[in-house]
């Protein structure tokens, strides 16, 4: 990568997650958590950063979400644009804005960019034949297409992959095609849409990736063999009501396709942030400015367009600076599985942070990055990790160290005297550390980063060892304060190098060490300098990193084993029961039992769902469900029903469910919720 040295500034960004579900761990660790990590040490630094992100809040993916729930896309996105930042937080993710692409400066920002290259012809506007469904009236993106796979005959394909046999498709291939919002099958209609030739930018990408020194293999890698195998045209606009209107007279209807709004998502989020300074023309040096380093933190799939087409986009534009480095992470597994948001497969960071502690995830994280090849996450090695490295090694350490000046000399620096071969080599190792760990973090080299970070903490340990100052503290009480002064010197040090990937507990260590500042705020080049001056009093004692316990992590191994299970086949999933019989094992796991509904509620921001509280025996729960458009609050208040009691609490929009209820429903639409026959008590057992 090329070095920081030549530019005033550096503008971060980390890709915008599609606010139509939370994060997970995948995420974290291809783009969120490096690009933290990086931009922290930046700020220590004392170079000039900021740190832009936000929420993708259009394209079909939003618009799949709102259907599958009966919510619209407003509501998706409102919900999680809040939940996700709000996750970011609490993991410590310290963007300078967090935006979104619903705003209105970023509908004018897009629009303004369309239409200045729309003004220089850079467009091309063709015809061409798409599906419609008629019902609906409109045109279909090729996720709403459904018909049978040309290659294996699945009868379930999706118009853009059949999910079966993993091959790609196009709606036109599949035989019997069907709309997915009305089953009606489609008629082939013609419609008009913008192109982006990228063909003519081919030579001009080709030469400015020729440039691109020290960008990561697997990033040129996919670039070249995009560029080999030419550039295509790109559709810009799409058929779709969600979205930024294609701010044309004659394209009404349409609206930008996703992947050209979203990256200029950048730019109008660093213009609100610009904005929120109160120095509204502040976003234009980061844009404009050919000295500002411009780098984008992305997972894999996002390289064609970071490294292609947003900077064909920017070369058209011709007011913007390119991208200086697009360090571009490859997978992370789960417990030896690909990650899967639709089968439930991952760690949510919403629910991660509410049971453990952030810093050990951020280590292990950063220590398993996948910067050249696919990792894996495994909560037992995460354990380990955390116990062995953390805890051990670093946090042994520094507790060690201050337990015995604590003890030993009041809780205050003690003096430094003559320096033996020891004494010497430890402070050695201190100085070249935030050199070197430094030099890698630039290069955006977390894992070695981390391994000369822990490598510090271990020689430490080993010096406190060798230079056995419970012994001497009675033997040659001189030498005992010069080795406790150098070791609290060392704590010091290590407490601003860990702040970049573990913040928290940086807070922790630097307060331990008696300051009051805010070590946030160091320099990392002086940080190996800082004196303590003898007699200063250090702060309050505590565990730095607490030893995690197997039980701790066993129900989410175990969770993502009955996950697998099912997928395996050995247990039986929803999806298949339909065309399968069960065996009377099976039929009696499930309990039914009559609920009486006490109280119900909608559900704030939905129209399908309500929330009720229901009595059972002795029993009080909640449940979610999906009946609102069926049935009034009050029709169901009083009302005796069946539900499934011994269902896995599930949360529906963020809401605790603790149960489901039965209703029947014909092909009408007549709906009914199971009812009684006779008077029978709540509580009361079906078998
Ligand atoms: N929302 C895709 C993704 O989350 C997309 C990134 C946009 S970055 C401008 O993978
Ligand atoms: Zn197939």
């Amino acid at each position: 990568m090329e070095h920081t040295k030549g530019y005033k500034r550096i503008l971060v960004t980390s890709a915008l997650p599609y606010a139509n579900g939370p994060i997970h761990l995948g995420h974290l660790a291809g783009a969120y958590l490096p690009a933290d990590i990086y931009v922290r040490y930046q700020r220590l630094k004392k170079r000039d950063v900021i740190y832009i992100c936000g929420s993708d809040e259009h394209g079909v993916p939003i618009t799949i979400a709102a259907e599958k729930t009966g919510v619209s896309p407003q509501e998706i996105v409102d919900e999680f644009h809040f939940r996700n930042k709000e996750a970011f937080a609490r993991f410590g993710m310290s963007f300078d804005y967090y935006g979104r692409t619903s705003s209105p400066v970023h509908h004018k920002t897009s629009q303004a960019f369309f239409l200045k290259l729309h003004g220089q012809g850079v467009f091309k506007k063709k015809a061409e034949q798409q599906l419609y469904d008629p019902k609906a009236g409109m045109f279909l993106p090729d996720r709403y297409v459904k018909g049978e796979c040309p290659q294996c005959g699945y009868a379930e394909a999706y118009g853009d992959q059949c999910e079966k046999c993993g091959t790609s498709l196009s709606p036109t291939e599949l035989k019997n095609p069907v709309s997915a919002l009305t089953s009606e099958k489609p008629q082939l209609k013609e419609t008009e849409h913008w192109y982006i030739p990228l063909g003519h930018f081919q030579k001009q990408i080709s030469d400015w990736i020729a440039t691109r020194h020290g960008w990561k293999s697997n990033v040129l890698g996919q670039v070249k063999s995009w560029l080999s195998d030419g550039l295509a045209d790109r559709a810009v606009t799409r058929d779709l009501s969600w979205g930024v209107d294609v701010p044309l007279p004659e394209a009404k209807g349409k609206v930008l396709y996703v992947w050209f709004d979203a990256p200029i998502g950048y730019i109008s989020a660093t213009k609100e942030w610009a904005e929120a300074r109160g120095d509204p023309h502040l976003w234009k040096t980061y844009w404009q400015d050919a000295e500002t380093k411009l780098v984008h933190f992305i997972g894999k799939d996002n390289i064609v367009f970071h490294c292609i087409m947003f900077p064909a986009m920017l070369m058209a534009h011709g007011d913007y600076v390119l991208p200086n480095n697009v360090p571009a992470n490859e997978f992370l597994n789960l417990e030896g599985n690909k990650l899967s948001t639709s089968k439930n497969y991952a760690v949510w960071l919403e629910d991660y942070v509410e049971k453990f502690e952030v810093d050990p995830l951020r280590y292990y994280l950063a220590t398993i990055a996948p910067e050249t090849k696919d990792s894996d996450f495994a909560w037992q090695e995460y354990l380990t990790r955390n116990n062995s490295e953390l805890a051990d090694i670093l946090g042994n350490f520094i507790n060690r160290t201050l337990a015995f000046t604590n003890k030993q000399f009041n809780g205050k620096v003690p003096a430094r005297s003559d320096l033996d071969d020891l004494d010497q080599m430890m402070l050695r190792a201190i100085t070249k550390a935030p050199k070197e760990i430094g030099s890698a973090i630039e290069k955006v080299e977390l894992r070695k980063a981390l391994t000369v970070f822990m490598d510090v903490a271990r020689t430490a340990n080993k010096y406190f060892n060798d230079q056995e100052p419970w012994k001497t503290v009675r033997e040659n009480p001189a030498k005992c304060a010069t080795t406790i002064n150098i070791c609290l010197h060392t704590c010091n040090t290590l407490a601003v190098l860990m702040e970049p990937v573990l913040p928290f507990s940086a807070e922790k260590a630097w307060a331990m060490m008696g300051h009051d500042t805010d070590v946030h705020a160091q320099v990392w080049d002086g940080v190996a300098k800082i004196e303590l001056p003898a007699g200063h009093q250090l702060g309050k004692t505590s565990i730095l990193f607490r030893k995690m316990e197997e039980k701790e992590i066993q129900p989410e191994i175990e969770r993502l084993q009955n996950i697998q299970a099912q997928l395996r086949g050995d247990v039986p999933v929803e999806e298949t029961q339909e065309e399968m019989k069960i065996s009377y094992e099976d039929f009696a796991k499930i309990q039914l039992r009559v609920a009486k509904v006490l109280a119900a509620e909608f559900v704030p921001k939905t129209d399908k769902l309500l929330k009720l509280h229901i009595q059972l025996g002795t029993e009080r729960r909640q449940i979610v469900a999906g009946i609102a458009q069926k049935y009034s609050p009050e029709q169901v208040i009083g009302k005796k029903i069946i539900i499934v009691a011994n269902l896995q609490p599930a949360k529906i929009r963020g809401i605790e469910s603790n149960g489901m209820l039965l209703a029947a429903e014909d092909d009408n639409g007549n709906f009914s919720l199971l009812a009684l026959d006779k008077e029978v008590n709540d509580g009361a057992a079906i078998r």
